[in-house]
């Protein structure tokens, strides 16, 4: 008897581990199979049926409705609530159930009407996954879509892969993938990396493109390919030519047109919803048309016009430099090179920019590409990995990054947003637990930019750790416990403000231990994890260096991008332009990013520049500190694997953190002592 007890209890015990391991991201409900679900039967309905806690919902299609849109309306019947949600298609249902189970997890109030439409029509996630299974940028493992196979040893002793189109795809976790999707209404999913490898376009590759549109479809979700320019070089096209390639990739030429029609119509003969190409084109070594002396609208226009009849897009990144304006200041290149092109691109091509000028730093100014493109669609590309922000390692929350952007980029300036994914193989699909929140408030943030950063996390984190629908559960009730708890309002001290709190002070806490005052791009090469201010290296383009961004000598420090250096400043519109131009004016978190200034100059605290930088430092270890001490405090709220995981990230981030500071002031302090 006894046996059996301890049977059952490490059983159960073994099963709550197994369940929070974070594999099941925001989406913890626990089966009830309660409510009756009237209407299609459908995606939308299956969820419902399983884990909505109501009695009853009615599904009702109305073609009038707007695509992806969703109203959810509260009834009386029989003395018993009844919610109907309405939506043109199936898929605007299954938007609407997943609202619904989210306020569910918010302790639903129940009364209210919600109608609810997608700010964005495109709202993509980039994998950076390359066909042999590795991601470039990925912190959480290898790709989900690509597997290779083991291809030896480097000297190193690291795996080295090499492509394999014969392993099989995982169905099961890639319908976990879409459902995490679509339940944040992600539409969309480019499958590789935009540094492309020919090879996506040959035949047994799109095949495999076709299973993953099969199993994304039910979830509304469209695929996309990042093209490499170059690929008519290498690769067949179906009934193009005999199977032959061609010999140029130059965009005005006849074959080279006809190929990629061939290409376009092959894809489209087995995906006839594909998506479209998301191309990379002169960028660091990246083919593209400059190659033959034409312009990226030649470029664009061409895979534009092969896509069109079958009603797909080209996503064109205005990420560029080095090819056609070598040495000018790297962030002004975007501008210079798109800025005449504007207005000469086909309706169903869009810019795609990142949202800063540089690289994806943990704070840059916005690029001026935005202020610079009127007749071009645009769409921002955010990054979700998180490259230059600890990686899978720190904690860092980059919603109020995204909402800072939004501040100087109107949303309705652009008609879609991409984000870098930061998805891979890992048990937790992020790497670290709360990187998952930074999926999940790209969604958030692709269907409605007016979310606040604070209700996007609240949402994240009552779903992630709080009760897990099942309100017996210890942990999920005590999580909330003090809080005056509802989705949009929270207030009093619990666990959950704790956390809160934390997520909304980590990105500033990174800019504060990472580039205090606008330094930049002083990570380690090609790593960019840790700090490498004196990195230089004669054999890589210049700005690939870090002491080409911060150009610190014994007198100044910073770089000069006023009028009176490389004029950056310029690019931007009023108020902008004067007002970084000016150094009395320009926000001082931007300081070196535009200015060069002496040592001995003053910040507005006071403070010299090293003392204002070690200011910074300090501040930034400190409330690392102290995101410590709130998760000892969480612990007993905490489910054991996630605790011991986030904790142990927390201690690496501490130590990176200190690393920034040691390193960085001993070096920069090195050109102030005499
Ligand atoms: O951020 C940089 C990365 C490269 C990346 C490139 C890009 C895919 O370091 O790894 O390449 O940007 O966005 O194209």
């Amino acid at each position: 008897m006894k046996k059996t007890v301890l049977l059952l209890m490490m059983m159960t015990f073994a099963w709550m581990a197994k369940a929070e391991d974070g594999h099941q991201l925001w989406l913890r409900y626990q089966p009830v199979n309660k409510a009756k679900v009237t209407g299609p039967e459908c995606m939308a309905a299956q969820e419902l049926k399983t884990y909505y806690q109501g009695e009853s919902v009615h599904l009702v299609i109305d073609p009038a409705m707007e695509e992806d849109a969703y109203r959810i309306k509260v009834k009386e019947e029989k003395g018993k609530k009844v919610k109907e949600i309405s939506a043109k298609n199936e898929i605007g249902l299954l938007y609407g159930a997943y609202e619904l189970l989210r306020r569910q997890g918010d302790r639903e109030t129940g009364s209210q009407d919600i109608t609810s439409k997608p700010f964005y029509k495109l709202r993509i996630l980039n994998h950076w996954d390359n066909l042999n299974g590795t991601i470039e940028r990925g912190y959480a493992g290898l790709s989900i879509f690509w597997k290779g196979k083991e291809g030896g040893k480097t000297r190193r002793g690291h795996t080295i892969f090499v492509e394999d189109p014969d392993q099989p795809i995982d169905t099961e976790l890639i319908k976990e993938y879409a459902r995490a999707n679509a339940s944040i209404g992600i539409n969309g999913t480019v499958l590789n990396n935009v540094n492309a490898s020919p090879k996506m376009l040959s035949a047994v590759y799109i095949n495999k493109v076709k299973q993953y549109a099969d199993i994304l479809r039910p979830y509304g979700i469209k695929v996309y390919l990042s093209v490499n320019f170059a690929s008519p070089m290498t690769i067949p096209a179906k009934g193009f030519n005999g199977g032959k390639p061609v010999k140029t990739a130059d965009p005005l030429n006849a074959q080279v047109k006809a190929w990629w029609k061939a290409k376009a119509k092959e894809i489209y003969a087995v995906i006839p919803d594909f998506g479209g190409f998301l191309v990379k084109a002169n960028s660091e070594g990246q083919p593209g048309p400059f190659d033959y002396k034409r312009t990226h609208a030649d470029g664009a226009n061409m895979l534009a016009d092969a896509v069109k009849p079958f009603g797909g897009i080209i996503m064109w990144r205005s990420f560029v430099y080095g090819a056609a304006h070598p040495g000018e200041d790297r962030v002004k290149q975007a501008v210079s090179e798109f800025k005449d092109l504007d207005g000469k691109f086909r309706d169903n091509v869009i810019l795609q920019s990142k949202n800063g000028p540089l690289d994806f730093q943990p704070r840059e100014p916005y690029a001026p590409i935005f202020d610079n493109i009127h007749q071009t669609k645009q769409m921002a590309e955010l990054q979700i990995t998180q490259e230059y922000l600890g990686q899978s390692r720190h904690l860092v929350y980059l919603a109020p990054m995204w909402r800072e952007f939004f501040g100087f980029v109107e949303p309705s300036r652009l008609v879609g947003i991409a984000g870098v994914a930061n998805i891979g193989l890992d048990r937790n699909w992020c790497g670290h637990h709360f990187s998952q929140a930074n999926w999940y408030a790209f969604g958030r943030l692709a269907w409605d930019p007016t979310l606040t950063s604070e209700q996007i996390a609240q949402e994240w984190l009552v779903s992630t750790f709080g009760p897990a629908g099942d309100s017996s559960r210890l942990t999920g009730d005590r999580f909330l416990s003090g809080c005056n708890a509802s989705a949009n309002n929270l207030t009093g001290t619990c666990p959950l403000s704790g956390l809160l709190s934390v997520m909304l002070r980590s990105r500033e806490a990174c800019v504060d231990y990472m580039m205090p005052i606008g330094l930049h791009h002083i990570f380690a090469f090609d790593e960019h994890y840790g700090p490498e201010p004196d990195g230089y290296n004669p054999h890589v383009p210049y700005e690939w260096c870090p002491v080409y961004y911060h150009q610190a000598n014994k007198d100044s420090i910073g770089f000069d991008r006023t009028h009176t250096g490389s004029n950056a400043t310029a690019q931007y519109r009023e108020p902008y332009c004067q007002l970084y131009d000016d150094i009395n004016t320009c926000p001082e978190r931007y300081l070196l990013w535009f200015h060069r200034v002496p040592w001995t100059y003053r910040l507005k605290s006071g403070r010299t520049v090293l003392e204002e930088m070690t200011f910074h430092y300090d501040r930034g270890v400190k409330e690392v500190e102290d995101f410590i001490r709130v998760w000892n405090e969480a612990k007993p709220f905490i489910d054991d694997q996630r605790w011991q995981e986030v904790d142990a990230r927390l201690q690496h981030q501490l130590d990176n953190a200190k690393e920034w500071r040691s390193t960085c002031l001993n070096y920069f302090g090195s050109f102030t002592r005499p």
